[in-house]
């Protein structure tokens, strides 16, 4: 897993790493660290073997009511998948995880998520996705953080 930005606080390195966004918290999230909202920020999701999905559910923000609107929420989010096909998704600011229904099944060993725009924070420029799903016919793919550092183990659905 890789991102182009990683926030990190003293006390806690990997309190931000994009790993963060498969262990089914939504108090815990991946956020960019770059000055301003982190537009054209990324996160990208690489797995061992080809993995073809057709659905994708993005948590855009922080999932609790304290902090949702203190920091930004992903409004529009860019999909590319293998650094090629390019789709481009809106989001709703609703404190919900959303889907990002695909057009068609995609076939990809990596995926990468764009912040292309969000709505305003209250208090913090940062911006996060706090969890991270894909699917295909309706399952979601269970995904195994132990192998996160060499690449993304999946079970198959
Ligand atoms: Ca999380």
């Amino acid at each position: 897993m890789s991102a182009s930005s990683i926030l990190t606080e003293p006390a806690n390195l990997n309190a931000y790493h994009p790993a963060t966004v498969f262990d089914g918290r939504a108090d815990t999230g991946w956020f960019e660290a770059v000055a301003g909202p982190g537009l054209g920020q990324w996160l990208e999701v690489g797995f061992t073997e080809p993995l073809r999905a057709d659905r994708l559910t993005i948590s855009p923000g922080w999932l609790d009511a304290r902090y949702w609107q203190q920091n930004n929420r992903i409004r529009t989010v860019s999909l590319i998948v293998d650094g090629g096909t390019s789709m481009t998704f809106q989001l709703t600011d609703t404190m919900t995880s959303q889907t990002i229904q695909l057009p068609r099944v995609l076939t990809g060993r990596t995926w990468r998520l764009r912040i292309d725009a969000v709505y305003p924070n209250t208090r913090w420029d940062d911006t996060t996705i706090t969890e991270l799903g894909f699917w295909l016919n309706n399952v979601q793919y269970q995904i195994d953080l132990g192998t996160f550092a060499c690449g993304l183990q999946v079970r198959r659905p």
